[in-house]
């Protein structure tokens, strides 16, 4: 092994943080730190699960999907995404981001707890130390980082060169080859410590009644414990208050009903008096260019078939003559909201892939009237067009789609991710 040379680690550290007794909190300690870290490692678990499912929805490899871009690593998992249940995307999605912001205090309550480390002193003690922290910057530079840019995003305050999706993938693996080499390196240590302490006894523990832990190897009990101010069980309480009014305040934009009302950091913009229109709008028509002359009478659906074949052209008027199918589905965005099942009426996408000479497709390829972005345009699979309750929707609840929800016609596909629920679509391709 490398050794640092003694007189270069003999150097005192200099005052402040870099002192062990500059951490005084006696709370502070293995059992803490595993108990937080416990959860993480279910919660990251899950995250991590629901984000690669999340990817895999978008089709990426089809082409003109946003997360196209993304191919190396967008490989390793790929299966077909299904189409059933219909709300299938809806739970994965409104898990993944309900869980990464009630996780936020518990990650927050995890760095707390092991802060002292951050501040090593001598920074670097020999190879194997300095490896073991470089993988503690990749463990925690991760983690920031995906959380900041996930929360960003459904912020639609999205500030980072390069697409989301990309880099949100990328960060992925990275933190998550970190959490998995720090896992195995700490899960013995974390149930020993976990052991330490019965959860009752630590429940039962006021401030007045609260101890250190015994010194541990790692140097989180601190050396100079001050007299508690927090029990563990208050820190605990603290912290799980924190990730409940999180949850209370944003889960109710993907549960939807009368929780919808708390999701007072989840807004959404909606007309709710626009009537059977009065759900969330991502994009208003005016936002991204769609002009009234352009959706009016003068409107055509284009449908594409086989190479050399012509194109078939259709008036909003010949559609809403053609055999209508209804379903109920919701709108389920990849920002964590869902609009809850709307009643849409059209016609099954699989029929226009029969009225455009192409049966069985193995995908479609839609367009918006929309000019330019990354939402104006999409491939969906030949599965996501072959189920009867795929349509494109003229109408929703009985009504005519509002401007905003894409009039005068839709994308609506079970299971499938809001963005790829084209609005304002104008041109249909079907690949055989
Ligand atoms: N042409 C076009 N279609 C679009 C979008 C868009 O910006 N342009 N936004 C997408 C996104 S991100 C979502 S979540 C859904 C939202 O549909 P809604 O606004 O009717 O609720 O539409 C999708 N279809
Ligand atoms: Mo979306």
């Amino acid at each position: 092994m490398v050794r640092v040379p003694r007189s270069l680690s003999s150097v005192p550290p200099p005052p402040g943080p870099f002192r062990r007794s500059f951490w005084r909190s006696p709370i502070r300690g293995p059992w803490l730190t595993a108990f937080f870290g416990s959860i993480l490692l279910v919660g990251v678990t899950l995250m991590f699960a629901t984000g690669l499912l999340s990817y895999d929805a978008y089709n990426p490899g089809l082409g003109h999907n946003a997360t196209d871009r993304g191919h190396h690593l967008s490989h390793v998992f790929l299966f077909d995404w299904p189409t059933h249940p219909y709300w299938l995307y809806r739970v994965t999605q409104g898990v993944h981001v309900t869980l990464g912001l009630v996780l936020i205090p518990v990650l927050l309550g995890k760095l707390w707890s092991v802060i002292p480390k951050l501040f090593e002193w001598p920074p670097v003690r020999s190879l194997a130390h300095m490896i073991e922290r470089l993988s503690l910057l990749l463990l925690v530079g991760g983690a920031v980082f995906e959380f900041v840019t996930g929360i960003m995003n459904i912020q639609y305050f999205y500030r980072f060169p390069g697409s989301f999706y990309v880099l949100h993938l990328y960060g992925a693996w990275v933190f998550m080859a970190a959490f998995v080499v720090h896992v195995g390196m700490k899960f013995p240590k974390m149930v020993r410590a976990l052991r330490s302490r019965r959860m009752r006894d630590v429940l039962r523990t006021d401030v007045a009644h609260t101890e250190p832990e015994p010194p541990d190897p790692d140097h989180l009990v601190s050396p100079s414990p001050a007299r508690p101010t927090m029990s563990r069980r208050g820190a605990i309480g603290l912290v799980g208050a924190s990730s409940l009014t999180v949850f209370v305040v944003t889960a109710g934009q993907s549960i939807g009903g009368w929780t919808r009302h708390l999701a007072v950091l989840a807004p959404r913009d909606a007309d709710i008096s626009s009537g059977p229109n009065g759900f969330q709008i991502n994009k208003r028509a005016a936002q991204v260019g769609i002009k009234p002359e352009e959706t009016g009478a003068s409107w055509r659906l284009t449908l594409h078939g086989p190479p050399g074949s012509h194109p078939i052209v259709m008036s909003r008027a010949q559609l809403l003559a053609m055999p209508q199918h209804t379903a109920h589905l919701p709108i389920a965005c990849v920002e964590g909201w869902s609009s809850g099942n709307q009643k849409w009426t059209g016609i099954p996408l699989r029929d226009l892939a029969t009225m455009a000479g192409v049966p069985d497709p193995s995908s479609l390829y839609v367009q918006s009237l929309q000019k330019g972005g990354e939402f104006s345009r999409v491939t969906l699979r030949g599965n996501q067009v072959m189920n009867l309750d795929s349509l494109l929707a003229l109408t929703v609840n009985d009504v005519d789609l509002s401007m905003d929800h894409g009039f005068p016609a839709r994308i609506i596909v079970p299971a499938n991710p809001g963005v790829h629920n084209t609005k304002w679509v104008s041109q249909l391709t079907f690949m055989a």
